[in-house]
């Protein structure tokens, strides 16, 4: 669904590049009106990477810029070879003993095919295997410089970095909009050194300490007897160990709230969680939380939305990534801090900055803008770059510094450690994507997979027969400081300190910071989950649990589940809510947002035609919907009646009302003729259905607005109709920049 220019521009860049070859034509590409061209068939040179796509630098393993092209190793010439550059004429046929004879052990070419494809896979990510990633760059506005030295956030330095985004729970082929927490990885190609900032789409954790890690992801992934359910928190094991472990609370309201289910990694916030110590260039530090904000603003899908989109496009974050980035949507965040001071405390406002289950208000502590990202390249190839990035806390850079947070601690030594066993060896630094662009002189030597050759006999220092390289660096020559800090002389225990036993104030101050239609959905969401726990007594003891954040939740869920609401059993908290942590209010821009436009072969196609060129020149994608593929009047059609389901689109648009198709559901058709009015296709209807159950907005005009009628929504809010397409749109886009159009929920914002 990439609009057709885009794909024609790509078309063409190749056709381009690749001189004296006759220009490739996408088969079927919507919108084509050239025939599919005969397969090519004298030898040229592969095709560069398409304009939107983008691929780590071509950087020495040793950091060094080898100004070498970016063709990757494999896919060099023309012509067809083993992996050790033999040309072959043949890779269809094994060597056989005669046409129908057996095949021959000798046939090397055979072997080393399939032995490589038997060894394609490697392991996924233990947590956060789903994701999608691409390039971009960060750029700092200099805010930062008084509080850190980190190069990258001086005036005007433009960083490259890849991000990853992901879910935690599920495997590398699970759906996208389940509800989970959101993985948001940031790698900073600095020239001081790579800085990984691996946070989440929340500023919460479920553990205080990482020792708890394996813990409470044992009990959200799949029971281990059935391996199921995938992907997903509503189970038994999970609920169990959070309403046991009720340090959890607080992340799991987080989980339950429409954070859990992001509308795109576009619109999500994140966090760095933890509090880092910076340093400045007079040596002074400072404790800091890192957050992301989204251009777009934090936008969420609504649940039965997330659940149809799981079956009907599993990749919908993945796909919304990519598209937006192709369609010239650049995703963008600011980059932004709360900073507090350093004191020997480590609490803000009464606040532990050690505890990684509490967040610091921003009415506390604003966010202080410190750069923009922007993502303006998709990968090249998703299992080199998105598969194989690797990213570590550890790797800071001067300025940055990591404090004494236990969740933190224990993080600083899982991430390198991970990577030996997925990456397979100890040197997948040196794999493109994870090669820092500063030059690297590290004595690391040998090991699997070592892509270096390096010179010199000396990697140990001192030495005397390298000419002593390399030579230590200090502060002028920009090395990394451990921030001398003062480690209290105290006895040695398992131990917490006091302030972390306090687990509810936090999840109830999130709970009074909702508007009420967010409410409702926690409610729903936790009804959900808890009614898919086969235990009652798990679903007692969160009910406990809910009592002890706030009556009003707890009495809700309760009596979603048909069970009496306890007591809590200490009075509660007394919090000031946080309007900041709200997503719902605003207007936002609606870059990169997807309209479905309905179409009728006699409806007004040239209103069509404006509409889609309105769309697009807005930076949003229009798709057009109608009985059949192909083209009507001209332009591409992306969805039929058959393959459109509403979920795909942010508002609607009705061009025309269409009779039932030959493959309508007939049942549907009988009730609409019995109407009265001429029979829509009952897939029309059931979008517009959709659209207006999930709060999005819809807009017709001419024909279009029997359509509304016939579906019952006529008049309502957020329905408009209008003369013209443009205006029809006009006022759909104005809705749009609210997201949703919240009075149609039961309980709209106060
Ligand atoms: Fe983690 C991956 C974020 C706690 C151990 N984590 C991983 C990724 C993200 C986070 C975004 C995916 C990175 C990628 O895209 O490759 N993790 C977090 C946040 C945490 C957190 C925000 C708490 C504030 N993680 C955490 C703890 C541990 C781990 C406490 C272990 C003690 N995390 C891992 C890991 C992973 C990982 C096992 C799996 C794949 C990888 O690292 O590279 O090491």
């Amino acid at each position: 669904n990439k609009p057709v220019e885009v794909i024609k521009e790509a078309v063409e860049a190749v056709a381009e590049a690749v001189a004296g070859t006759p220009p490739v034509v996408v088969p079927g590409a919507p919108g084509s009106e050239s025939p599919p061209v005969a397969e090519p068939t004298a030898p040229r040179d592969p095709p560069p990477p398409g304009p939107e796509q983008g691929a780590p630098e071509t950087r020495s393993p040793t950091g060094a810029d080898t100004g070498a092209p970016r063709a990757a190793c494999g896919q060099q010439g023309a012509y067809l070879t083993t992996a050790q550059g033999a040309r072959l004429r043949d890779t269809d046929h094994s060597l056989k003993a005669g046409p129908r004879g057996p095949v021959l052990l000798q046939d090397h070419h055979l072997r080393e095919k399939i032995t490589h494809f038997d060894h394609e896979r490697i392991p996924e990510r233990v947590v956060h295997a789903r994701g999608a990633g691409a390039h971009g760059r960060f750029r700092a506005y200099g805010t930062a410089a008084e509080v850190t030295r980190a190069g990258f956030l001086q005036r005007d330095r433009e960083t490259p970095v890849f991000v990853r985004f992901s879910t935690v729970l599920g495997s590398r082929g699970s759906a996208d909009t389940v509800r989970d927490t959101r993985g948001f990885a940031t790698k900073f190609y600095t020239d001081e050194g790579t800085f990984d900032l691996v946070g989440n789409n929340m500023p919460v954790f479920f553990v205080q300490d990482a020792i708890k890690f394996p813990d409470i992801i044992h009990a959200a992934k799949p029971h281990p007897d059935r391996e199921i359910p995938q992907a997903q928190s509503a189970h038994d094991t999970f609920w169990d160990f959070v309403s046991l472990h009720t340090e959890a609370q607080h992340h799991a309201l987080w989980n339950m709230s429409d954070r859990g289910i992001p509308r795109s990694y576009r619109t999500m916030e994140g966090f760095g969680v933890h509090t880092f110590r910076l340093v400045n260039e007079a040596g002074q530090t400072s404790l800091a939380k890192f957050h992301w904000k989204p251009k777009l603003g934090v936008h969420s899908l609504v649940w039965e939305e997330a659940q149809l989109l799981g079956g009907v496009d599993p990749d919908y974050h993945r796909r919304d990534l990519y598209d937006a980035i192709e369609a010239g949507a650049l995703p963008e965040w600011e980059l932004g801090l709360q900073v507090f001071p350093d004191t020997p405390e480590e609490t803000f406002a009464g606040i532990d900055l050690l505890d990684a289950t509490k967040l610091v208000p921003e009415e506390l502590a604003p966010v202080q803008p410190v750069g923009r990202l922007t993502l303006t390249h998709t990968p090249t190839n998703f299992f080199a770059e998105t598969e194989q990035v690797a990213f570590h806390l550890g790797n800071l850079t001067p300025g940055i510094d990591v404090t004494n947070d236990p969740l933190l601690q224990g993080r600083l030594f899982s991430y390198l450690d991970t990577q030996l066993t997925r990456l397979a060896g100890p040197n997948f630094p040196q794999i493109p994507i994870n090669r820092p662009h500063a030059p690297v002189n590290d004595m690391l030597r040998d090991g699997f997979h070592q892509q270096a050759v390096h010179t010199g006999v000396a990697p140990y220092r001192p030495n005397t027969l390298d000419g002593g390289n390399p030579f230590p660096a200090d502060d002028a020559t920009h090395a990394f400081l451990d921030v001398p800090v003062t480690v209290a002389e105290a006895p040695k225990v398992r131990a917490a300190p006091a302030s972390f036993d306090d687990h509810y104030s936090q999840a109830r101050l999130f709970w009074l910071s909702m508007t009420p239609v967010e409410r409702a959905h926690i409610v729903q969401a936790y009804t959900f989950e808890l009614g898919k726990c086969h235990h009652q007594a798990i679903r007692e003891r969160q009910l406990q649990c809910l009592a002890n954040i706030d009556a009003v939740l707890c009495a809700q869920v309760a009596a979603g589940l048909g069970l009496p609401a306890p007591e809590p059993t200490a009075p509660p908290a007394q919090v000031q809510p946080s309007p900041a942590l709200s997503q719902v209010g605003g207007r936002w821009p609606v870059d990169g947002r997807t309209v479905g436009i309905v179409v009728d072969a006699d409806g007004d196609l040239d209103g069509v035609e404006a509409v889609r060129a309105a769309v697009s020149a807005a930076a949003m994608v229009p798709l057009l919907i109608a009985v059949r593929g192909g083209a009507a009047g001209g332009m591409p059609v992306q969805r039929t009646f058959a393959t459109a389901r509403s979920v795909e689109y942010d508002a609607l648009v009705l061009a025309g009302a269409p009779a039932p198709g030959p493959d309508a559901t007939p049942a549907r058709d009988a009730k609409a003729g019995a109407a009265g009015a001429a029979p829509v296709d009952p897939r029309v209807l059931l979008l517009v259905d959709e659209c207006w159950r999930h709060g999005k907005a819809v807009g017709a005009w001419g024909e279009g607005a029997a359509v509304l009628r016939q579906a019952g929504v006529a008049g309502t809010p957020g329905v408009v109709t209008a003369d013209t397409g443009t205006a029809a749109l006009d006022a759909v886009v104005d809705l749009l920049g609210a997201h949703r159009v919240w009075q149609r929920f039961p309980a709209p914002p106060a």
